[in-house]
């Protein structure tokens, strides 16, 4: 006591030193009990004993990707990287830098994976072919679209990666071909997102859930945070372009008008919510409950967004967080691919929300028939 009137001082700092001590002590606690995304893959990997680490591979390199990526996209303002790079894609959309930039870390990261023998991007008219030794005895295909939400680029909005995992249907050994990626939604054996947002997440499943990881800067890890993703089954949120209302069939129309009526019971008026990006917005979605509808319009009678590497692994995650995912007419999972770039009308998110679309579409179609 004596010693603290004295030498307040010496108190002051001994203080610090304790509550540093107490505040690292803390901190190392704290990160033990961090499980990273690499932990976690090797932890899942025990489970199956004849697994030989090809999965783990692949996905770590998706990771890897996905950090080189998040980090352009970051200091995109600051560098060159933004603004068009003066070609278009396969889509015939203007391409982006950071799109390129992507794309090009994506195809590298695969192939020095070793354990993938091919992979389809938006950016390329045909699939890309991993002929080395070691690929073409990989047994993995990817689809990717390496950085969606373009329109957004440019001007600080999430945007994302979103991936899809299919074994091989051709043999080990040679080259991949087409119809590798021609496999349908349920035959995926993974598929996640990355979203590049405040924070930036790599969301995934592989037929077992779903599990979210964000990445920390300070370790440049990402760490597992939402575990076992599960989406509300109803939801208060619907998420189109509206600014497309009057190309769109009447079903749809009908259920936007569903969705600003006024009924207690079903807490309505909805609150609407479009980034345009379907990584973020499909994200806000999952974890708050809501539905994303990107129907066929007079300008495109098929959607716009595309099966393989947009529509297919979002459906893949949404059902595996409990929700549902359809084109109006077909479960998205069960479409058959008849080529890389199809595009697909999609309705998803919470089953009840998804449920009930469905209704004004098939009324919409007995009414249609009727005439
Ligand atoms: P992109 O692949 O060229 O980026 O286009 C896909 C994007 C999706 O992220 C988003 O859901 C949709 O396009 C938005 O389209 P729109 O601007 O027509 O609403
Ligand atoms: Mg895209």
């Amino acid at each position: 006591m004596i010693h603290i009137i004295i030498f307040p001082e010496r108190f002051y700092y001994l203080a610090c030193f304790v509550l540093n001590q107490t505040k690292s002590f803390m901190t190392i606690q704290e990160r033990k009990k961090t499980i990273t995304l690499n932990e976690y893959i090797i932890q899942n990997q025990t489970a199956f004993p004849r697994a030989k680490g090809d999965f783990s591979r692949l996905l770590s390199h998706i990771g890897i990707a996905g950090k080189l990526v998040n980090r352009e996209v970051n200091k995109a303002g600051l560098v060159d990287i933004l603004g068009d790079a003066g070609d278009t894609n396969v889509q015939g959309e203007d391409q982006k830098k950071l799109d390129i930039y992507a794309d090009e870390q994506f195809i590298a990261a695969l192939k020095a994976s070793g354990v993938c023998c091919g992979l389809a991007t938006e950016e390329n008219q045909e699939h890309v072919v991993f002929d080395d030794n070691l690929s073409r005895d990989g047994k993995y295909i990817v689809c990717m679209d390496p950085l969606d939400g373009s329109s957004n680029i440019d001007v600080n909005v999430s945007i994302g990666t979103i991936f899809s995992i299919y074994l091989r249907k051709s043999a080990v050994g040679q080259k991949a071909q087409e119809y590798d990626f021609l496999q349908r939604g349920d035959e995926q054996v993974a598929a996640g997102y990355i979203i590049y947002g405040s924070s930036t997440m790599l969301v995934y499943t592989t037929g077992q859930g779903v599990n979210g990881f964000t990445l920390d800067p300070s370790i440049g890890e990402f760490c597992l945070s939402h575990n076992n993703i599960k989406t509300p089954d109803d939801g208060r949120i619907y998420s189109i372009n509206e600014g497309n209302y009057v190309r769109f069939n009447t079903g749809v129309k009908q259920y936007i008008k569903f969705c600003q009526e006024r009924d207690e019971k079903t807490n309505r008026p909805y609150t609407s919510r479009y980034i345009g990006s379907l990584v973020a917005d499909i994200h806000r979605n999952l974890l708050k409950g809501g539905i994303f509808l990107y129907p066929e319009t007079e300008t495109h009678p098929n959607g716009k967004l595309r099966l393989l590497y947009e529509c297919n692994p979002i459906a893949f995650i949404v059902e595996q967080a409990g929700g549902k995912a359809t084109s109006g007419n077909k479960r998205i999972l069960e479409i058959e691919p008849k080529s890389l770039h199809q595009r697909v009308p999609l309705y998803t998110g919470s089953k009840q929300m998804v449920n009930k679309v469905e209704e004004f579409l098939v009324n919409e179609k007995q009414v249609v028939a009727k005439v």
